[in-house]
């Protein structure tokens, strides 16, 4: 504003000098915008040429004054309209913040922003495509873990995907299909979404979502900076004093397993081992005499038996599982005779998978 109010001054100033005697032959020169006319020199003859116009145009007043090309009634960058009154977003250096407008997006959610593409410049192409004009945004990654990312609607978007302008291509993905890129908490990306229609309008949605994973000894519980209950590969959410972090995690052994139908009736007991005592339950698939599996319902082949007694923090557990019905339920199974069983741990860690006889108990 200051310097605004320091041209507008300049420019008066030039303007009276402007106003000078004119040479005899020669009137004075125009000002141009932003300085005013020389005055002609020597006699009385020429008029002095008439002081330059300046923009006072006033960014952050809600109308666009030359040579604004936006006014969003604000001076703020990063939301669409520069600081100084220009259109974010055309230009890779000059970014859109995909934060700012999505609400300084926490983890593990999608956030989608829309925007319009329409322009007939392309400055810019990605490997998937973009024959048209592009808006580039910045997103600055609030967790360890991935973005995936994904701009609709498919047929006339690409999205891409940089960790700097000018640097390698990270990623690039046609409208509708969604792509990923390992990130670090604090790093920044810039996406540039593409149409290949030129100077046709075409209204996008760009996706972001961080997704966080937690290492070793990290917070864990929800609500707290760490924002999901989730942890890396491997390890689990462990709670010990009140207070939850991920920790590593190791995988249960079985040490002996039974399981036996009773007309419709499922019963199961597993035995087993697990030096973090998070054992949750038994992954269950069912076999003929011919060794062939056997679709359980529209589950798939595999269905998780969760141990209804609980053996959390028993670093030996006797696992039971019992459904009454269960084989009036899927009919495919009566024809099971054996079974694999594999006992599963709450960070997703699975035993070695046993087979075993279904006990037919008449
Ligand atoms: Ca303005
Ligand atoms: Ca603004
Ligand atoms: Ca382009
Ligand atoms: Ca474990």
């Amino acid at each position: 504003m200051r310097k605004l109010l320091t041209a507008v001054i300049l420019v008066a100033s030039a303007a009276l000098v402007a106003c000078g005697g004119g040479d005899d032959d020669k009137g004075g020169e125009g000002g141009t915008v932003d300085t005013g006319g020389s005055g002609g020199t020597d006699g009385t003859g020429g008029t002095g040429g008439t002081g330059g116009t300046s923009s006072d145009a006033v960014c952050g007043n809600g109308t666009i004054e030359a040579p604004e090309t936006c006014d969003d009634k604000n001076t703020f960058d990063g939301d669409g309209c520069s600081s100084t009154c220009e259109i974010e977003g055309t230009r890779c250096d000059q970014p859109v913040s995909f934060n700012f407008l999505a609400g300084n997006p926490d983890t593990d959610n999608f956030r989608g922003i829309g925007g319009k593409l329409g322009g007939t410049e392309s400055t810019f192409q990605a490997s998937c495509g973009g024959d048209g004009a592009e808006i580039f945004y910045e997103y600055e990654v609030g967790a360890n873990g991935f973005v995936d990312f994904h701009v609709e609607p498919p047929g006339a978007t690409f999205v891409s995907v940089y960790t700097a302008c000018g640097a390698a291509e990270l990623a690039c993905q046609k409208g509708g299909t969604v792509g990923m890129v390992d990130v670090t908490r604090g790093q920044k990306l810039v996406f540039a979404v593409d149409t290949s229609k030129v100077a046709q309008e075409v209204q996008y949605t760009l996706y972001i979502r961080n997704y966080a994973l937690y290492g070793e000894g990290d917070a864990c519980t929800p609500g707290t900076e760490d924002t999901i209950g989730s942890c890396d590969e491997g390890l689990y959410c462990a709670t010990e004093n009140f207070r939850s972090f991920c920790k590593g995690n190791h995988a249960p052994v079985i040490t002996g397993a039974t399981a036996s139908r009773t007309g419709a009736d499922f019963a199961l007991s597993v035995e087993g081992a697990d030096e973090d005592g998070n054992a949750v339950g038994a992954v269950i698939s069912f076999y003929d005499a011919e060794g062939r599996v056997l679709p359980i319902g529209n589950i798939g082949n595999a269905a998780m038996a969760t141990f209804q007694n609980d053996v959390s923090g028993q670093t030996t557990f006797n696992g039971q599982f019992s459904n009454n019905g269960f084989f009036a339920t899927f009919d495919a199974l009566d024809a099971a005779t054996q079974m694999d069983v594999s006992v599963i741990d709450s960070g997703n860690v699975t035993s070695s998978t046993q087979r075993i006889d279904l006990t037919i108990i008449p």
